[in-house]
């Protein structure tokens, strides 16, 4: 069986939903079986994938998962784990009639100690809630990104989300001090610990993190949690070239130091989507490229000194044309929205061709560049804006709707430009449906070939998230 939808996908060697399937869900999960009004789970938050689940299970408890996934893998049932939707590769929803199991209803705060800062949580907190909680206890949670309204930190562990304070806090790898997740027979997994210090065996919640869930639902995470900042500050600054964003990188990590907590960069292209698509107001005339700059840090005065000092360096040697900082929360929260909504933004134009790249910062503008020349008139815009300090590119292209044309243009000229320069095809949003053949672009044969043994050992009937990360061949 093929999938209307991807007439070149064939569906796998699963059962279908029968009705005695639907009475055993609804024994273990009375009330909570979703069979009707589910395009909202079926759509991807681009509007590019759509799947045909036909249920959708929301457990409270790991005990539920455990429950139903042991009940899906005797019979062959495929699923797919759901946390806010948010994701951009196509992951979060199914691609047959795989059933979805949404982590909605699995949002409870498990325990925070305030000394040391961990946070344990069930996966369905959504990140902004859980931002909001921790505040109130003067801490801040260690991933910030423009979906926290909606996603769930368990989706942002499956994806291992990286964000705008990747920067300043390091990724999940490090700031997940525990998870408990439940395999695809039912078995839970306890790596749920609250250590910061554990060399006991191999670290296994990593392979969690960043897994997409195919290796396994994640149903609980602990979470090592800094202190709230007392003091931000946000720069908002314009600039004539490229390079210009490099050195101003480079002053601000020499002349801000520690209390520099995100470095983001937006090209004028990506402005023209704020301000046509989104109507918001740039708080400076233009320039052909944007820095978002924003300090953290302990003591308002010290660190505002620090800003203004490196302000009169940049704007002195000339790297820096026109700038304003706030200091006041309305207004640093205009400036980071007009950053955080451009996604939402490119929306508007119809269809969007999301690229999410790593590439030395030497050739990291050059795919734009490049991309620009290849496509001429072929597409509405492209446009290059992303974490800089991270070394991560948002490229996006966008058109009136999807056409083939277009895309055979972009794939897989763009893939092979970014390993041809030493890149990653997925810096932060992962591979999903829609990446998953062009993991060997960034991946060794004998790395991926590990990877299918890994998925074998945990997943063997493969009835965790199907068709996802990994390749066809
Ligand atoms: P979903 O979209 O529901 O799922 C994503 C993947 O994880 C799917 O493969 C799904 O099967 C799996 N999954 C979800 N929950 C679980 C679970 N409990 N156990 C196992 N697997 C699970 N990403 C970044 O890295 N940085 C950004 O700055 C960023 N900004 C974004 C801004 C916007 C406006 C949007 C729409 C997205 C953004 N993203 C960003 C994409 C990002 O991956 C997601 O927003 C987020 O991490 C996904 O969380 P979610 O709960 O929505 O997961
Ligand atoms: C962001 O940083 C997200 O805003 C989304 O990762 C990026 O949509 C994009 O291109
Ligand atoms: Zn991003």
């Amino acid at each position: 069986l093929t999938s209307v939808r991807y007439p070149d996908v064939k569906r796998g060697n699963y059962g279908s939903v029968r009705d005695s399937d639907l009475a055993t869900f609804e024994r273990l999960l009375p009330g909570r079986v979703l069979t009707d009004s589910l395009d909202g789970y079926n759509t991807d938050w681009l509007k590019t994938c759509r799947g045909a689940s036909q249920v959708v299970l929301r457990p409270k408890s790991t005990e539920e998962v455990s429950a139903i996934l042991k009940y899906c893998n005797e019979k062959k049932l495929a699923v797919v784990p759901q946390g806010g939707n948010t994701g951009l590769v196509g992951g979060s929803v199914s691609v047959f009639d795989e059933i979805v199991i949404s982590t909605q209803l699995m949002n409870s705060i498990i325990s925070l100690d305030e000394i040391s800062g961990t946070l344990v949580c069930q996966a369905g907190c959504v990140l902004a809630s859980l931002e909001d909680y921790l505040s109130n206890h003067k801490l801040t949670i260690p991933v910030d990104l423009g979906a926290k309204g909606s996603c769930h930190i368990g989706g942002n562990v499956a994806t291992n989300a990286g964000g705008v304070r990747l920067l300043r806090y390091g990724s999940l790898h490090g700031n997940v001090l525990g998870l408990e997740a439940v395999l695809a027979n039912g078995e839970v997994v306890d790596c749920l610990s609250t250590l910061r210090k554990d060399n006991t065996g191999y670290d296994l919640k990593q392979l969690f993190i960043g897994s997409e869930g195919t290796l396994g639902i994640i149903t609980a995470v602990s979470l090592n949690c800094p202190q709230k900042p007392e003091a931000v500050s946000v720069a908002f600054l314009g600039c004539e070239s490229f390079q210009s964003v490099l050195d101003i990188f480079k002053e601000s990590r020499q002349k801000l130091g520690e209390v520099l907590s995100a470095f983001e960069f937006m090209d004028s292209q990506t402005m023209t989507v704020a301000k046509e698509n989104l109507k918001l107001r740039s708080p400076i005339e233009d320039y052909p490229f944007y820095v978002l700059i924003e300090t953290s840090g302990s003591n308002g005065s010290h660190d505002e000194e620090k800003l203004s000092q490196f302000l009169e360096h940049v704007m002195g040697t000339g790297i820096v044309q026109d700038g304003t900082v706030a200091t006041e929360p309305t207004k640093i929260q205009n400036i980071w929205s007009m950053r955080e909504r451009i996604a939402e933004g490119l929306m508007h134009d119809g269809y969007c061709y999301k690229y999410d790249v790593s590439l030395p910062l030497q050739s990291f503008y050059g795919l734009v560049e490049a991309m620009r020349e290849r496509m001429g008139t072929m597409v509405t815009r492209v446009i290059g804006y992303g974490h800089v300090g991270d070394g991560n590119l948002h490229l996006n292209l966008t058109s009136p709707e999807y056409s083939t044309e277009v895309m055979d243009k972009i794939e897989p000229f763009l893939y092979d430009w970014v390993a041809n320069h030493k890149g990653s095809i997925s810096a932060e949003h992962g591979l999903g449906f829609k990446k998953k053949n062009f993991i060997y672009h960034s991946k060794s044969k004998s790395a991926v070939r590990l990877m299918k043994d890994i998925k074998h050992t945990f997943d063997p009937n493969m009835i965790l998230n199907p068709y996802k990360v990994l390749p066809d061949f």
